[in-house]
């Protein structure tokens, strides 16, 4: 008879996540890239550029450039760098490469974004196994797509996805369930599922900075500090997550924004600029052929204040007319008053086409 054991089915999570993806794409594409500082986002124009970021290579994050940043910034602390303009349909041919050699490895497979997924792989049946199959798919990554990726393997979402940054790039961080404690104690609170700026600035004058510090706290305490999300904070700061691996909730997204050249409360231009956005999004859609159910328009002020409007219809689309009436419609209560920096238009949830239709003979 087998003895009992405190965790009898330990689960086998994979986060793996390709890295510098945009980057490592066009490194990938034009080889002449290759040991250059590639800073991938909008056009800087000698440092006047009013755009952002999107990624830059590891030999430009040396020079301190990285994700959402001013482009204009980017180009300051590193103009000898290669700038392009982002190209969406290649990185998405390469993600959907990319998640098509990972998908058949897992039990359960679950996409979260264009560039990182999370493989189930308890059938492995050990954590030794799991690594063994963490460093086999970094291998056939780079090998059949010349791509890089960190893959991080804990117990829970939670874990591998904190593991798989880790390391980066091209790390592989096993965390077993024994050490998942001292594995998460130095991170700063920021690493933790739902603590962004403000949340972290909370925590900060709680005198929190990692996730130590919030081990420390009673349940009870981050309670009444944070409500709801304070049990939340409790249990993930000891790296407890039961979300399963769910294919329904693969979460990829489509989306288009633009900067203006200087802040504008021309609102016929901006939402011009919005229908262009759609249009482009909805080209995109139908050469994915794929239709959505979320909308989304972004918008961001002076000042960069930023926000966000979001619908979900009842059945999804494909229609521009419907894309571009909801687009209109969200964008309405944001086109007053102030001076607008920013427009973008996404759409999410996509699916394939439903059949309205029975096909007929
Ligand atoms: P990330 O995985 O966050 O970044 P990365 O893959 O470039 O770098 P690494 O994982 O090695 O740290 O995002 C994946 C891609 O998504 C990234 O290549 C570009 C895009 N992206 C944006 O367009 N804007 C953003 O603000 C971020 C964070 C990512
Ligand atoms: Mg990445």
């Amino acid at each position: 008879m087998t003895p009992p054991s405190l965790h009898p089915h330990p689960r086998l999570i994979l986060h793996a996540d390709l890295d510098a993806f945009f980057a490592a794409v066009e490194e990938r594409e034009n080889p002449s890239l290759k040991g250059k500082p590639v800073v991938i986002g909008s056009d800087p124009k000698e440092g006047r550029g009013r755009g952002i970021v999107a990624t830059a290579n590891y030999a430009a994050r040396r020079f301190g450039v990285g994700s959402a940043m001013p482009i204009s910034i980017a180009w300051r602390r590193c103009p000898q760098a290669v700038f392009l303009r982002p190209n969406g349909k290649l990185y998405r041919a390469a993600s959907r490469a990319v998640m098509d050699l990972l998908r058949p490895e897992a039990d359960i497979f679950q996409q979260v974004s264009v560039d990182e997924a999370y493989l189930d792989a308890s059938s492995r049946g050990t954590f030794e196994a799991a690594r063994a199959l963490a460093r086999e798919l970094q291998r056939r990554v780079q090998k059949e797509q010349n791509l890089s990726i960190s893959v991080g393997v804990g117990p829970n979402k939670l874990v591998a996805k904190i593991a798989s940054d880790h390391k980066k790039p091209g790390g592989v961080t096993v965390v077993i369930p024994s050490r998942v404690l001292e594995f998460l104690s130095p991170k700063p609170v920021r690493a933790l599922r739902g603590v962004g700026p403000k949340t972290a600035e909370v925590l900060e004058s709680m005198g929190c900075r990692s996730v130590a510090d919030i081990q420390r706290y009673s349940e009870t305490r981050l309670l009444s500090a944070f409500g709801k999300f304070g049990g939340f904070l409790y249990r993930e700061a000891r790296g407890e997550d039961d979300r399963p691996v769910d294919p329904a909730w693969e979460a990829k997204s489509i989306g288009r924004e633009r900067t203006f050249a200087e802040d504008t409360d021309d609102y016929a231009l901006v939402r011009r600029k919005l229908l262009e956005c759609v249009v482009r999004v909805h080209a995109d859609l139908e050469e994915e052929g794929l239709w959505c159910h979320t909308l989304t328009v972004k918008m961001r002020y002076e000042g960069y204040e930023t926000h966000s409007k979001q619908t979900t219809l009842l059945q999804a689309t494909g229609s521009a007319r419907d894309l571009a009436y909801a687009a209109k419609k969200l964008a309405a209560p944001f086109l007053q008053g102030r001076r607008v920096r920013l427009i973008g238009f996404s759409v999410s949830r996509l699916v394939p086409p439903e059949d309205l239709l029975p096909l007929e003979d």
